[in-house]
């Protein structure tokens, strides 16, 4: 996307607009907008828009995978880690419905792309065509896709497409980013207008800070507290906010907790970074949160993964916590906990707020606000001792089946600072969420809101598009590989270079584990078997890698798996290590996790401790 004032109008607005038909006039828009991929599933509906994609292939690229769930996880992958917009094409119908979870996924963790939906042409409209939706409403789709995009525009004519165009990419890009759907009845892809495109606005642009009033109420809130911490999440990352939080975070030495999508904000090997909060959180960040006296939340939600489901006690203490609560959507400041100070502001601006005011409170040239905490620091050392003795002698452990440990352990040595991993819905993932340390922004990629399984493995295909210098892994279970497993035919047909690590415990473990928990011990319909005496199944998933072929290997013992990632990452082939990992070892719970009415889970280690 470009700069305000960096291009003229798309191709010469104005007297001597060419006469185009529609579907040119999307991949002109595209090509302009310096969209590059799309990532697409023919069907008789979009065929009208393939041609003129393929008059601009040498700037925008088609990759096609082989389901639409991918696609909408690729461009997703690829905003997350680029922070630039893609387009995904689906046809008229199922193609499209086949959007629906990966859009809820993007849309649930604020990641923006355009959804290019096709139609029934619109003289058929309510005539019940072939995969039209019309029980209330003609050509329904925008209704179907409603929930999951920020909006939906369904322009009935080609002179519609630029304002629609234009608006759509704004809408993705600004404010909280997400999905937004465009979507195209079949015949504006062949008629014809004599219209001049109009370029997008990007997210770059908006920038809104804090009244001056509220940025002196926070840095008087910060110099009152003594046991002060960070939250930090997605909004951080999407600002690029990490340079601002690290330089105020080390000047005042404010400790850090961070969502999964907020990692590497602050490099976790910071002594300051106390990583994740919440059942599946660091005990030192549950510690902090459930202790501090004033928490500054920027662009996180308390969603019940990072609020152990807002029990008190268990990771936070509002109110007798103070809390700063800065977000660019309203709709979160306030939704679960009243805040003391709410601030509607982009992440970035308001860390360069705080900064400079910190700064600006000098008297004779001295700056007043030296905000140290010497006490707060010895507590969270101690807590952050008595956390490693109890967690790091399991990490030396080498053995058959492999212990989760090793496996978050080696992939951390062996793979450098800005290597992307991506990460699926399961028990892998909050071994990864405990563990992981995220060194750079924009380096570990969670389905979080919606945490729909199938996203690690596919995203990670848009993430090497966006990063291909970069080496790129999907940590995933066994059961979400299996869901999206055709990522091998993509990878291979576009010479997509990524690596899958499956986490092959031989069940849907996270919630063979609630079953087991809540229900006396019980499984049923959470693992996988074969045969009369129940063995445990999976299929050969090297074999099935190289039969689409992607190099395999599988690796059962703990001192095979580093040299098994290190060849991967080094191959520059798509990869695949089946790795066998022992499904009966916990990750240890220091928060807790309602599912009402049941009872909540204590934590195994620390303890609910109210103010
Ligand atoms: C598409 C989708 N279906 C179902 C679920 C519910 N779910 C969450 S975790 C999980 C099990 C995951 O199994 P696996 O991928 O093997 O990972 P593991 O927990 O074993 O690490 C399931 C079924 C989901 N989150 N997304
Ligand atoms: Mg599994």
């Amino acid at each position: 996307m470009n700069k305000p004032g960096e291009k003229a109008l798309a191709t010469g607005a104005g007297p001597g607009v060419a006469t185009r038909k529609g579907g040119d006039l999307i991949a002109e828009f595209l090509v302009e907008e310096k969209i590059p991929y799309v990532f697409g599933i023919c069907g008789h509906g979009n065929v009208g828009l393939l041609d003129p994609l393929y008059r601009v292939r040498d700037r925008v690229k088609l990759v096609s995978p082989r389901h639409e769930q991918t696609a909408a996880h690729m461009a997703d992958g690829y905003f997350r880690v680029k922070h630039r917009p893609v387009a995904t094409l689906t046809s008229t119908g199922p193609g499209s419905a086949n959007l629906i979870m990966a859009l809820a996924v993007a849309q649930t963790d604020s990641s923006a792309l355009l959804a290019i939906t096709a139609n029934v042409p619109t003289s058929q409209f309510n005539r019940g065509p072939f995969q039209e939706l019309n029980r209330h409403h003609q050509a329904d789709f925008p209704n179907v896709i409603r929930p999951v995009v920020k909006r939906s525009f369904q322009p009935t004519r080609v002179d519609m497409l630029p304002l629609a165009l234009r608006q759509a990419i704004t809408t993705a890009t600004s404010g909280r980013p997400g999905p937004v759907n465009l979507d195209v009845p079949f015949n504006l892809f062949q008629e014809k207008a004599e219209v001049p495109l109009e370029p997008a606005w990007n997210f770059e642009q908006r920038r809104s800070g804090a009244s001056a009033e509220d940025v002196r109420r926070a840095v008087d809130l910060l110099a009152a507290s003594r046991r002060p911490v960070f939250f930090i999440g997605h909004g951080c990352t999407l600002s690029e906010a990490g340079g601002e939080l690290t330089e105020l975070a080390r000047k005042y030495r404010v400790p850090v907790i961070s969502s999964p999508n907020g990692m590497g904000c602050l490099d976790m090997r910071d002594s300051l970074s106390l990583g994740f909060i919440g059942r599946n959180g660091a005990y030192p960040a549950n510690q902090a949160g459930r202790n501090a006296d004033l928490v500054i939340a920027i662009g996180a939600r308390f969603d019940d993964r990072s609020s152990s489901s807002w029990m008190p006690g268990y990771s936070w203490n509002f109110p007798s916590s103070k809390l700063i609560h800065v977000d660019v959507d309203h709709a979160e400041i306030g939704r679960n906990y009243v805040p003391d100070l709410g601030i509607l502001a982009d992440a970035r601006t308001f860390l360069r707020q705080l900064l400079a005011e910190s700064a600006s409170r000098r008297i004779d040239g001295e700056t007043q606000f030296r905000a140290h905490f010497p006490e707060w620091h010895a507590e969270i050392a101690r807590w952050r001792a008595e956390w490693e003795k109890y967690i790091r002698p399991n990490f030396e452990i080498h053995a058959s089946p492999i212990r989760p440990e090793r496996i978050v352990a080696d992939c951390r040595a062996v793979l450098p600072d800005d290597a992307i991993i991506s990460l699926d819905s399961g028990i892998h993932h909050n071994w990864f969420m405990q563990f992981w340390e995220a060194r750079r922004p924009q380096t570990m990629l969670n389905t979080w809101g919606y945490s729909g399984m199938g996203f690690g493995p596919s995203a990670i295909l848009g993430a090497k598009l966006a990063a291909p210098d970069k080496p790129c892994v999907s940590i995933c279970g066994d059961g979400g590989f299996t869901m999206v497993s055709h990522v091998l035919c993509t990878a291979v047909e576009y010479d997509i270079p990524a690596v899958w690590v499956v986490w092959n415990n031989f069940s849907w473990a996270a919630i063979r584990d609630l079953q087991y928990a809540y229900f006396g011990g019980r499984e049923h319909g959470t693992a996988f078997y074969h045969g009369p005496d129940r063995k445990p199944y999976n299929p050969d998933f090297a074999a099935w890698a190289r039969a689409a072929g992607v190099e395999g290997m599988t690796v059962t013992k703990s001192q095979d798996f580093k040299a098994a990632l290190e060849h991967a990452v080094k191959l520059g082939r798509p990869c695949l290590i089946d790795v066998h990992v022992d499904a009966n070892i916990r990750p240890p719970g220091t928060g807790a996790w309602a599912l009402p009415p049941i009872p909540p889970m204590e934590p195994v280690f620390g303890k609910k401790h109210v103010r």
